[in-house]
């Protein structure tokens, strides 16, 4: 059987714990048709795993890699570790910390490891999978026209919401 890449997104999330927020991201990919897989494995519960999924999903074509994680929040980095592909890490609110302790745990990465660090929480789950695709879209003309009208419907939006409440002298 002829083994057939194509491109897609990896979400990858620390614990199960994660998924009602990165159902986000997941939805946000499949609003533009962009397939992604999704799978939970820890970067301290599971390295081994995190490892060889990474590695697997690269050969398979997995061209950018979201991971989510909470508390001492390792993923996205040990991802990086194993990838040269773009991985962008998005911080959960787990703990009596509010998210604080993974914002900084994923986004101090040290100098060459680099991860693409998005906001706490549902807008950061959201943004992760808009700044995958725009990864994508460099080379994708089709998805890029896609971002661009997406654009235009959120100005539009703004301009509707506005018209329900505003008052203007
Ligand atoms: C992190 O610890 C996970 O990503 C999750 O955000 C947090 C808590 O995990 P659970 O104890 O709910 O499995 O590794």
């Amino acid at each position: 059987m002829e083994n057939r890449k194509f491109d897609f997104v990896s979400i990858v999330m620390g614990s199960k714990s994660d998924y009602t927020i990165m159902k986000n991201s997941s939805d946000t990919l499949v609003k533009f048709g962009v397939k992604f897989e999704l799978i939970v494995s820890s970067a301290h519960r599971s390295p081994e795993r995190t490892k060889s999924y990474i590695r697997e999903a690269e050969n398979k074509g997995a061209k950018v890699f979201i991971a989510a994680a909470g508390m001492a929040a390792h993923l996205a980095g040990a991802i990086a570790s194993v990838t040269t592909k773009p991985v962008i890490g998005v911080p959960m609110d787990a703990s009596s910390l509010g998210g604080n302790d993974a914002l900084l745990s994923t986004v101090q990465m040290p100098g060459g490891m680099p991860v693409a660090t998005v906001a706490i929480g549902k807008a950061g789950a959201v943004n992760a999978a808009y700044l995958a695709m725009q990864i994508l879209a460099l080379n994708d003309s089709e998805l890029a026209e896609k971002l661009r009208e997406d654009r235009i419907l959120q100005s539009k939006k703004v301009e509707a919401d506005s018209r329900e409440i505003e008052v203007i002298l």
